[in-house]
C-alpha cells in the first residue's frame, strides 16, 4: 500500500472483490520492481529479450493476431443520456455497460496477478497534470505504462491523501475474445473499463482513453483542451524558439514532424527543431493570456514501419535502448528487429509479426503495418529542454493536417481563429492501419479527434470557439498542411519528412510577421510559389504549383459533403461554423 487515500483504497477493494485476483501488486515505480516484472514477463513468454549488447534493455512482444489496432467499433462513451456522447461516438447507457462488463470482469483474474499502477499525466507539480490509476492483469501493460507515463509513488504523492480527482482505469486481457472486447469510457465518473484486448491504444489507459477521451470532457468542464497533437519548437538562428502544436489523424505524420531534423541548408544557418511531444497535448490559457501546452506523456508509442535513418533518424535512435517492440519482424540471427521501410536489408532467418518463419520472398509483410515501438522520451536526441517544465510552452501556431491525395494544398492559413476552427472541424483524411477496418477511406476527422472526443462533437466545436474568444488577440494562428498529394501515378509529389521544414518556415514567418508574403484565396492564405524554397529538392516548380493550386470545382463539391456532416451533428453545431461554411461557399462562387 503506497497511499492512505481512502478514495483510492476503497476503489481498489471494490475492483479486487470483482476480479478476484490470485494476488495484488502495487507498482511503486522503483527500478528494482520493474526489473523483476521484466524478468517474470520473460519467463512467462510475454516478452523476449533482444540482443542486450546492441539493444540494451530492449524486448519484443507479439499481440494476438486478432488484436493489433484500436477497435473503434468496440469503443464506447457511456453516459446517462445518449445526447451527451453525440453523433460521432458509440453510445452505451452507463448502467447497462457496467452491468454487462461487471459480468465479464467477475472473477476474471482468479489465476492472475492484479497490478495497481498509479501514474501521473504531465510533469510533477504542474497545474496541467492529472493522476490516473490503472488496474491491469497484464505485465506488458505495466512495462509499457512505465515508459509512457510517470508511474509509482510520485503519482500518489501528487494526488495527496484526500483528493478524489483521479481517473479509475480497469483493464483485463481476459481471453482476448474479440466478441467480448469492449473499451468503455464513463466520463461522468472519471472511469475507464477495457476488456479482452492487449493492444496499445485499447489498454494503455493513460493514453487515448484518459489523456484524450476522458480529458477532453474534463477540459470542457474546466476550460482547457485535450488534443491529439504533437508539440514542437522551432529554434531560429537568433536562438528564439517558437512553439507549434499540430493535429494529424493517426498514422499521418505526428511523430515524424515532432522529431524532424532540418535539412543541411537550414541546419547550417542555425535552425533546430525541439520535440516536446508526438501525440497528445493538454492546452490552457496562461497567466500572460497566451495559450500554453504540455505533453502529458513520458514516452513515444510510435509507428515502426517507415521509420528509417532517412525518414526519422531521431525516432530510430529512440528505439536503441529501453524499448519494447510490438508486432515487428524478429531477426533471429542478430536477435534484433526489422520492419518494412528500414534501409537495412531484410533478415534471412526471421519470424514475422505472427511468429511464423518469414523471409522477404513472402508475399505478406513481415511487420504489421501498425507495429509499434514504446520508447522513453529521454531517448530522443531532440527532446526539448522544456519537456518537464510544469508551465509548458507557449503556442504560437496550431497546424491541422490530413492525408488527402487531392484537394487540400500543401499548406494554407486561416483568416482568423474561427475560420481556423472551421478548417480543423472539417479535416478529412484517409483511414490508416492504426484502427481496425478498411484503410484508405476518406472520412471526416475533425481536429484528428473523431476517435477520441469524449463528448458531443458540436459542443466540442463550441468549446474551441470559446477558447478562441477568451484568448482574443493572443490566440495562436491556425494552419492546415497536406504532405500526401499524389501525382497521376499515385506517387507522393511532396518529398515530406525533413523537407517539411520548408513549410514550417513559411508558417513560422506568418506567425512572427503578419506582413510576410502570402496569397489570399477563397480557402485562406496560401504561399506564393516563390515563398516555399525548393532549392536542392527533387520537385519541379510545376509540381509545387500543382500542390499549392486551389481547384474551385473540387472545393465546391467538398462544400456539399461538409454540409452533410454539419447537418448530421444537429442542434449542437455552433452557428459560427455554419456561417464559416456559408462564407467559404460565397468566396468560392465569387
Ligand atoms: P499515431 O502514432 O498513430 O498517432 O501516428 P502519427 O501521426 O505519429 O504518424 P507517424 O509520424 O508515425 O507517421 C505514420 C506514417 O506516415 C509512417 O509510415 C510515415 O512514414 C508516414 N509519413 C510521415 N510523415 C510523412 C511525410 O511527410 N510524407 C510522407 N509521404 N509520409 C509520411
Ligand atoms: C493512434 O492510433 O493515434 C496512436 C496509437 O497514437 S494508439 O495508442 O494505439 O492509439
Ligand atoms: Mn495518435
Amino acid at each position: 500500500m503506497l497511499t492512505k487515500n481512502k478514495n483510492v483504497l476503497n476503489w481498489i477493494d471494490d475492483i479486487t472483490y470483482l476480479c478476484k485476483p490470485k494476488n495484488v501488486v502495487w507498482i511503486d515505480g522503483s527500478k528494482k520492481q520493474i526489473e523483476k516484472i521484466c524478468l517474470d514477463s520473460v519467463n512467462s513468454g510475454e516478452i523476449s529479450p533482444l540482443n542486450q549488447e546492441t539493444l540494451p534493455n530492449c524486448f519484443i512482444h507479439r499481440t494476438a493476431v486478432n488484436d493489433v489496432a484500436r477497435v473503434e467499433d468496440k469503443t464506447f462513451i457511456c453516459t446517462k443520456n445518449k445526447k451527451d456522447a453525440g453523433i460521432t461516438n458509440n453510445w452505451w447507457k452507463s448502467s447497462d455497460a457496467y452491468k454487462k462488463l461487471s459480468s465479464l470482469f467477475n472473477g476474471v483474474m482468479s489465476d492472475r496477478t492484479l497490478y495497481v499502477i498509479p501514474y501521473l499525466m504531465g510533469p510533477p507539480s504542474s497545474p496541467f497534470s492529472k493522476v490516473g490509476i490503472e488496474i491491469t492483469d497484464s505485465s506488458y501493460v505495466v512495462l509499457n505504462m512505465n515508459i509512457m507515463t510517470r508511474i509509482g509513488q510520485l503519482a500518489l504523492d501528487n494526488l495527496g491523501d484526500t483528493s478524489n480527482d483521479f481517473v479509475r482505469g480497469l483493464h483485463s486481457k481476459a481471453s482476448i475474445d474479440e466478441n467480448n472486447r469492449y473499451i468503455c469510457h464513463f466520463p461522468e465518473e472519471n472511469t475507464i473499463w477495457s476488456i479482452n484486448s492487449g493492444y496499445g491504444g485499447n489498454v494503455l489507459l493513460g493514453k487515448k482513453c484518459f489523456a484524450l477521451r476522458i480529458a477532453s470532457y474534463q477540459g470542457k468542464l474546466e476550460s482547457w483542451m485535450a488534443e491529439h497533437m504533437l508539440i514542437l519548437g522551432v529554434e531560429s538562428p537568433d536562438g528564439d524558439i517558437t512553439y507549434f502544436a499540430a493535429a494529424f489523424p493517426s498514422a499521418c505524420g505526428k511523430t515524424n514532424l515532432a522529431m524532424l531534423i532540418p535539412p543541411e541548408i537550414y541546419k547550417n544557418k542555425g535552425y533546430k527543431i525541439w520535440c516536446v511531444g508526438d501525440d497528445i497535448a493538454w492546452l490552457r490559457k496562461g497567466e500572460d493570456g497566451r495559450l500554453w501546452a504540455i505533453n502529458p506523456e513520458n514516452g513515444f508509442f510510435g509507428v515502426a514501419p517507415g521509420t528509417s535513418q532517412k525518414s526519422n533518424p531521431n525516432a530510430l535512435k529512440c528505439t536503441k535502448s529501453n524499448t519494447i517492440f510490438t508486432n515487428v519482424v524478429h531477426d533471429l540471427d542478430n536477435n534484433s528487429v526489422w520492419w518494412e521501410g528500414m534501409e537495412t536489408p531484410p533478415p534471412t532467418n526471421a519470424l514475422d509479426w505472427k511468429g511464423n518463419p518469414w523471409t522477404s520472398q513472402n508475399l505478406e509483410k513481415g511487420a504489421h503495418p501498425n507495429s509499434r515501438f514504446t520508447s522513453p522520451a529521454y531517448n530522443c536526441p531532440s527532446i526539448s529542454k522544456e519537456f518537464n517544465n510544469p508551465h509548458g510552452v507557449p503556442i504560437s501556431g496550431i497546424i491541422f493536417g490530413g492525408r488527402r491525395k487531392k484537394l487540400a494544398p500543401l499548406v494554407y492559413q486561416s483568416y482568423d481563429w474561427n475560420h481556423g476552427v472551421f478548417i480543423g472541424a472539417t479535416i478529412s483524411s484517409e483511414t490508416t492501419a492504426a484502427a481496425t477496418g478498411q484503410t484508405g477511406i476518406v472520412r471526416r476527422d475533425p481536429m484528428a479527434m473523431i476517435p477520441f472526443c469524449g463528448y458531443d462533437i458540436g459542443e466540442y466545436f463550441s468549446h474551441w470557439i470559446n477558447i478562441g474568444d477568451s484568448l482574443g488577440a493572443n490566440a495562436p494562428k491556425i494552419f492546415h498542411v497536406n504532405w500526401f498529394r499524389t501525382d497521376d501515378n499515385g506517387n507522393f509529389i511532396w518529398p515530406g519528412f525533413g523537407e517539411n521544414m520548408r513549410v514550417l518556415l513559411w508558417i513560422l514567418n506568418r506567425c512572427n510577421n503578419p506582413d510576410s508574403p502570402a496569397k489570399k484565396t477563397p480557402i485562406g492564405f496560401v504561399p506564393n510559389i516563390e515563398d516555399i524554397d525548393i532549392s536542392g529538392l527533387d520537385i519541379s516548380t510545376k509540381g509545387l504549383t500543382d500542390i499549392l493550386h486551389i481547384d474551385k470545382d473540387l472545393w465546391l463539391s467538398e462544400i456539399s459533403s461538409i454540409q452533410d456532416f454539419f447537418l448530421s451533428i444537429g442542434k449542437s453545431l455552433p452557428i459560427e461554423l455554419s456561417k464559416q461554411l456559408e462564407d467559404l461557399k460565397s468566396r468560392l462562387e465569387e
